[in-house]
């Protein structure tokens, strides 16, 4: 007898959002997808990181307000709640990307959050992103900034997995999709499904050497850490010129095997949808990559003891 727990996923592409553009028409935009993505079959739509807004991490401010304002101090918001109640009256769950702030009496926390929000409309997982790329100074000579490490903090909440869709569910987000560890933590928790959401320039400009290769290292690694943790992987992308920056898109679903199933074609807000099979993901974690039997955790201790490479002593 073969066995099949099926999930239909909507990878819900984002085209640019300008720095004026109101977060109440950017959620008309999100609802229209979500509706699409209901239409086509799917169980759970998925967004990509910071879909509320520009990518503001690429300006410079010395203004805490004006940071502040690209910040979610509530979620369900006002502006936000209209997501939440579409979601619920159309049975649908979502996975959503925001700037979260925490205010704990007077203490505040930032942090770059995506939630898991099932089709009752409750939030059943908070991710907060642990690698945080790019500086935390003003650097002038950049074509644009990079400055998650200077406006959020490193997540607090670990790579979590929930049971939630009927399978387990992860997220992580945009640069912890370049880390095998993030992938792993949660492989090690029988992860199912990973929820990845992007905004990633085509140009670094520390590297330019790597430019053309973008959309490439994007694929590679999200192929990889599906197939080497046994799980499906979605990959939403923030795509397209926004604010004279171009992001890559080409937003995917990839299965445990580590094949393309599904992949967005422009670079504007497009659905790609996909059937997923959760039970595809068993005969690779009772195989291949079957932990427990094959996984030699005491010959992998640098992996935590050290953080930067170190280079072996000379032979003299
Ligand atoms: N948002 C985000 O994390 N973007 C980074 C850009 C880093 S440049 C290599 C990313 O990893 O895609």
């Amino acid at each position: 007898m073969t066995m099949a727990r099926m999930l239909t996923v909507a990878a819900a592409q984002l085209g640019p959002i300008a720095r004026t553009d109101s977060k109440a028409s950017v959620v008309k935009r999100l609802l229209a997808l979500m509706r699409e993505a209901k239409a086509l079959g799917a169980d759970v739509v998925a967004y990509p990181e910071l879909a509320l807004t520009s990518f503001f991490p690429r300006w410079y401010f010395e203004d805490q307000a004006q940071i502040d304002q690209f910040f979610e101090t509530e979620m369900p918001s006002p502006e936000t709640q209209a997501l939440f109640d579409e979601a619920k009256r159309l049975s649908i769950g979502f996975h959503l990307g925001y700037a979260e702030l925490v205010d704990n009496a007077g203490s505040k926390r930032r942090f770059n959050t995506a939630i898991l929000v099932n089709q009752q409309a409750e939030i059943i997982h908070r991710y907060r992103k642990i690698h945080l790329p790019g500086h935390d100074q003003h650097e002038p000579w950049r074509a644009f900034q990079h400055l998650e490490k200077r406006y959020f903090e490193v997540g607090d909440l670990g790579f979590g997995v929930v049971n939630a869709f009927g399978g387990l569910m992860g997220v992580c987000i945009c640069n912890d999709r370049r880390w095998p560890e993030s992938y792993r933590v949660m492989g090690l928790q029988g992860v199912e499904m990973i929820f990845i959401g992007y905004n990633t320039p085509v140009h670094n400009p520390p590297a330019p050497e790597h430019d053309a290769l973008s959309n490439f290292h994007n694929r590679l690694v999200m192929q990889a850490g599906a197939y080497q943790n046994a799980s499906w992987v979605l990959g939403v992308a923030k795509a397209g010129l926004e604010e004279g920056v171009m992001q890559i898109g080409q937003s995917q679903i990839i299965a445990p095997s580590g094949e393309l199933v599904a992949q967005c074609s422009t670079l504007g807000d497009e659905l790609c949808v996909a059937r997923c099979d959760l039970d595809l993901c068993l005969s690779y974690k009772q195989t291949t990559f079957n932990f427990e039997r094959h996984r030699q955790p005491e010959q992998y201790r640098l992996i935590v003891e050290r953080r930067g490479a170190q280079l072996p002593l000379q032979n003299t």
